[in-house]
Protein backbone atom coordinates (compact mmCIF):
# COMPACT_ATOMS: atom_id res chain seq x y z
CA UNK A 1 0.00 0.00 0.00
CA UNK A 2 1.05 3.46 -0.85
CA UNK A 3 2.29 6.08 2.43
CA UNK A 4 2.24 9.50 2.03
CA UNK A 5 3.82 11.65 4.40
CA UNK A 6 1.92 14.85 4.50
CA UNK A 7 1.89 18.35 6.12
CA UNK A 8 -1.88 20.42 6.04
CA UNK A 9 -1.35 23.05 3.36
CA UNK A 10 1.30 21.99 2.24
CA UNK A 11 2.76 21.30 -1.82
CA UNK A 12 2.14 17.60 -0.53
CA UNK A 13 -1.59 18.88 -0.80
CA UNK A 14 -1.45 17.89 -4.76
CA UNK A 15 -0.30 14.32 -4.34
CA UNK A 16 -3.04 13.74 -1.25
CA UNK A 17 -5.91 15.37 -4.09
CA UNK A 18 -4.49 12.37 -6.28
CA UNK A 19 -4.39 9.58 -3.69
CA UNK A 20 -7.81 10.74 -2.72
CA UNK A 21 -9.07 10.76 -6.10
CA UNK A 22 -7.19 7.27 -7.10
CA UNK A 23 -9.71 5.01 -5.20
CA UNK A 24 -7.12 2.45 -4.43
CA UNK A 25 -6.50 2.55 -0.39
CA UNK A 26 -3.55 4.08 0.40
CA UNK A 27 -1.93 5.53 4.13
CA UNK A 28 -1.86 9.38 4.64
CA UNK A 29 0.78 10.07 7.61
CA UNK A 30 0.59 13.97 8.86
CA UNK A 31 4.18 15.53 9.66
CA UNK A 32 3.76 18.39 11.96
CA UNK A 33 6.27 21.04 10.67
CA UNK A 34 5.55 23.93 12.45
CA UNK A 35 6.94 21.28 15.78
CA UNK A 36 9.71 20.42 13.38
CA UNK A 37 9.30 16.80 13.20
CA UNK A 38 10.65 17.28 9.65
CA UNK A 39 14.26 18.01 11.08
CA UNK A 40 13.65 15.09 14.08
CA UNK A 41 16.18 11.53 13.45
CA UNK A 42 13.39 9.63 12.34
CA UNK A 43 11.80 11.70 9.79
CA UNK A 44 15.48 12.71 8.93
CA UNK A 45 16.10 9.10 8.08
CA UNK A 46 13.14 8.95 5.68
CA UNK A 47 13.79 12.19 3.95
CA UNK A 48 17.46 13.41 4.65
CA UNK A 49 15.89 16.78 2.97
CA UNK A 50 13.42 16.90 5.88
CA UNK A 51 10.72 18.09 3.68
CA UNK A 52 7.25 16.70 2.79
CA UNK A 53 5.88 15.31 0.48
CA UNK A 54 7.15 12.13 0.72
CA UNK A 55 5.73 8.32 -0.88
CA UNK A 56 6.52 5.56 0.49
CA UNK A 57 6.33 2.76 -2.55
CA UNK A 58 4.98 -0.61 -2.50
CA UNK A 59 8.70 -2.03 -2.43
CA UNK A 60 9.22 0.65 0.95
CA UNK A 61 11.30 3.00 -1.52
CA UNK A 62 10.63 6.68 0.97
CA UNK A 63 10.55 8.86 -3.03
CA UNK A 64 11.02 12.57 -2.24
CA UNK A 65 10.03 15.76 -4.52
CA UNK A 66 7.06 16.46 -6.33
CA UNK A 67 8.72 16.10 -9.56
CA UNK A 68 9.10 12.51 -9.18
CA UNK A 69 5.89 11.21 -7.11
CA UNK A 70 3.29 13.30 -9.09
CA UNK A 71 4.64 11.81 -12.33
CA UNK A 72 4.70 8.73 -10.60
CA UNK A 73 1.11 8.95 -9.14
CA UNK A 74 -0.10 10.32 -12.73
CA UNK A 75 1.11 6.96 -14.31
CA UNK A 76 -0.37 4.63 -12.50
CA UNK A 77 -3.43 6.16 -12.17
CA UNK A 78 -3.96 7.55 -15.44
CA UNK A 79 -3.83 10.79 -14.88
CA UNK A 80 -1.15 11.68 -16.76
CA UNK A 81 -0.49 12.25 -20.80
CA UNK A 82 0.44 9.67 -22.69
CA UNK A 83 1.09 11.62 -26.33
CA UNK A 84 5.07 12.57 -26.24
CA UNK A 85 4.68 15.81 -26.65
CA UNK A 86 1.70 16.52 -24.01
CA UNK A 87 4.47 14.40 -21.81
CA UNK A 88 7.28 16.66 -22.28
CA UNK A 89 4.96 19.68 -22.05
CA UNK A 90 3.56 18.46 -18.31
CA UNK A 91 7.86 17.45 -17.35
CA UNK A 92 8.55 21.40 -18.44
CA UNK A 93 5.73 23.08 -16.09
CA UNK A 94 6.10 20.45 -13.01
CA UNK A 95 9.65 20.92 -13.76
CA UNK A 96 8.50 25.27 -13.48
CA UNK A 97 6.57 24.83 -10.61
CA UNK A 98 8.35 23.07 -8.42
CA UNK A 99 11.66 24.97 -9.62
CA UNK A 100 10.49 28.56 -9.68
CA UNK A 101 7.21 28.99 -8.15
CA UNK A 102 7.70 27.03 -4.99
CA UNK A 103 10.73 28.76 -4.26
CA UNK A 104 9.65 32.00 -5.10
CA UNK A 105 6.95 31.42 -1.88
CA UNK A 106 9.88 30.27 0.07
CA UNK A 107 11.42 33.31 0.17
CA UNK A 108 8.59 35.20 2.12
CA UNK A 109 7.68 31.82 4.44
CA UNK A 110 11.56 30.88 4.85
CA UNK A 111 13.57 33.61 4.64
CA UNK A 112 16.16 32.23 6.63
CA UNK A 113 16.99 30.13 3.84
CA UNK A 114 18.16 32.58 1.99
CA UNK A 115 20.09 34.84 4.86
CA UNK A 116 21.31 34.97 8.40
CA UNK A 117 20.98 38.12 8.40
CA UNK A 118 17.48 38.82 10.04
CA UNK A 119 17.25 42.60 8.65
CA UNK A 120 17.04 41.13 5.27
CA UNK A 121 14.48 39.13 6.13
CA UNK A 122 11.55 41.92 4.96
CA UNK A 123 13.11 42.45 2.02
CA UNK A 124 13.41 38.80 1.08
CA UNK A 125 9.96 38.41 1.75
CA UNK A 126 8.50 41.26 -0.25
CA UNK A 127 10.74 40.16 -3.61
CA UNK A 128 9.75 36.83 -3.03
CA UNK A 129 5.98 37.92 -2.84
CA UNK A 130 6.58 39.67 -6.33
CA UNK A 131 7.84 36.67 -8.17
CA UNK A 132 5.22 34.54 -6.47
CA UNK A 133 2.30 36.66 -7.10
CA UNK A 134 3.88 37.28 -11.19
CA UNK A 135 4.30 33.35 -11.39
CA UNK A 136 0.74 32.78 -10.50
CA UNK A 137 -0.24 35.42 -13.29
CA UNK A 138 1.81 33.46 -15.92
CA UNK A 139 -0.25 30.32 -14.90
CA UNK A 140 -3.23 32.15 -15.53
CA UNK A 141 -2.61 32.90 -18.47
CA UNK A 142 -1.85 29.45 -19.16
CA UNK A 143 -5.28 28.64 -18.50
CA UNK A 144 -6.96 31.30 -20.74
CA UNK A 145 -9.13 29.75 -23.09
CA UNK A 146 -8.49 25.84 -21.36
CA UNK A 147 -9.83 23.70 -18.57
CA UNK A 148 -6.68 21.97 -17.30
CA UNK A 149 -3.46 22.66 -17.47
CA UNK A 150 -2.42 19.71 -19.61
CA UNK A 151 -5.12 18.52 -22.70
CA UNK A 152 -7.05 17.06 -19.76
CA UNK A 153 -7.51 16.85 -16.10
CA UNK A 154 -4.09 15.56 -14.57
CA UNK A 155 -1.27 15.53 -11.57
CA UNK A 156 -0.80 19.39 -12.54
CA UNK A 157 -3.94 20.49 -11.54
CA UNK A 158 -3.71 19.63 -7.95
CA UNK A 159 -0.02 20.96 -8.19
CA UNK A 160 -1.24 24.26 -9.61
CA UNK A 161 -4.08 24.26 -6.97
CA UNK A 162 -1.51 24.33 -3.86
CA UNK A 163 -0.37 27.41 -5.44
CA UNK A 164 -3.80 29.21 -5.76
CA UNK A 165 -4.20 28.71 -2.23
CA UNK A 166 -0.53 29.91 -1.23
CA UNK A 167 -1.58 32.86 -2.63
CA UNK A 168 -5.08 33.04 -1.09
CA UNK A 169 -2.75 32.47 2.44
CA UNK A 170 -0.74 35.42 1.35
CA UNK A 171 -3.64 37.58 0.50
CA UNK A 172 -2.84 38.33 -2.71
CA UNK A 173 -5.74 39.48 -5.08
CA UNK A 174 -6.65 35.96 -6.26
CA UNK A 175 -10.20 37.43 -7.71
CA UNK A 176 -8.25 39.08 -10.79
CA UNK A 177 -6.75 36.12 -12.03
CA UNK A 178 -9.88 35.12 -13.56
CA UNK A 179 -8.75 32.07 -15.34
CA UNK A 180 -6.89 30.75 -12.75
CA UNK A 181 -9.54 31.25 -10.60
CA UNK A 182 -12.07 29.45 -12.79
CA UNK A 183 -9.54 26.45 -12.50
CA UNK A 184 -9.77 26.53 -8.62
CA UNK A 185 -13.67 26.45 -8.78
CA UNK A 186 -13.46 23.04 -11.55
CA UNK A 187 -10.97 21.71 -9.10
CA UNK A 188 -13.67 22.68 -6.13
CA UNK A 189 -16.40 20.61 -7.97
CA UNK A 190 -14.30 17.40 -7.22
CA UNK A 191 -15.61 15.39 -4.51
CA UNK A 192 -11.58 14.47 -3.37
CA UNK A 193 -10.41 17.91 -3.35
CA UNK A 194 -13.32 18.51 -1.06
CA UNK A 195 -12.49 15.88 0.93
CA UNK A 196 -8.97 17.14 0.86
CA UNK A 197 -9.69 21.29 1.87
CA UNK A 198 -11.54 19.69 4.46
CA UNK A 199 -9.37 17.58 6.04
CA UNK A 200 -6.44 19.71 5.57
CA UNK A 201 -8.45 23.00 6.52
CA UNK A 202 -7.24 25.09 3.91
CA UNK A 203 -9.10 28.30 2.94
CA UNK A 204 -9.85 28.96 -0.72
N1 LIG B 1 11.70 20.22 -3.81
C1 LIG B 1 10.74 19.69 -2.88
C2 LIG B 1 10.33 20.77 -1.92
C3 LIG B 1 9.42 20.25 -0.85
C4 LIG B 1 9.19 21.30 0.24
O1 LIG B 1 9.86 22.33 0.30
N2 LIG B 1 8.21 21.02 1.08
C5 LIG B 1 7.90 21.92 2.18
C6 LIG B 1 6.40 22.02 2.37
S1 LIG B 1 5.61 22.77 0.98
C7 LIG B 1 8.51 21.41 3.46
O2 LIG B 1 8.50 20.22 3.71
N3 LIG B 1 9.04 22.32 4.29
C8 LIG B 1 9.60 21.97 5.55
C9 LIG B 1 10.62 22.95 5.99
O3 LIG B 1 10.91 23.90 5.25
O4 LIG B 1 11.16 22.76 7.07
C10 LIG B 1 9.54 19.12 -3.64
O5 LIG B 1 9.10 19.75 -4.61
O6 LIG B 1 9.04 18.03 -3.29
Amino acid sequence: MLQLYYAPGACSMASHIVLEEAGEKYQATKVDLAGGEQRTEAYLKINPQGRVPVLRLDDGYALAENTAILPYLGKRFGLWPKDPAADTKAMSLIGFFAASVHPAHAHVGRPERYTADTSAFPGIKDQGLKTFHGYLKQIDGMLAGREWLSDKYSVLDPYGFVFYTWGVRRELPMGELKNYTAHKDRMLKRAAVGRVVEDEKVKV
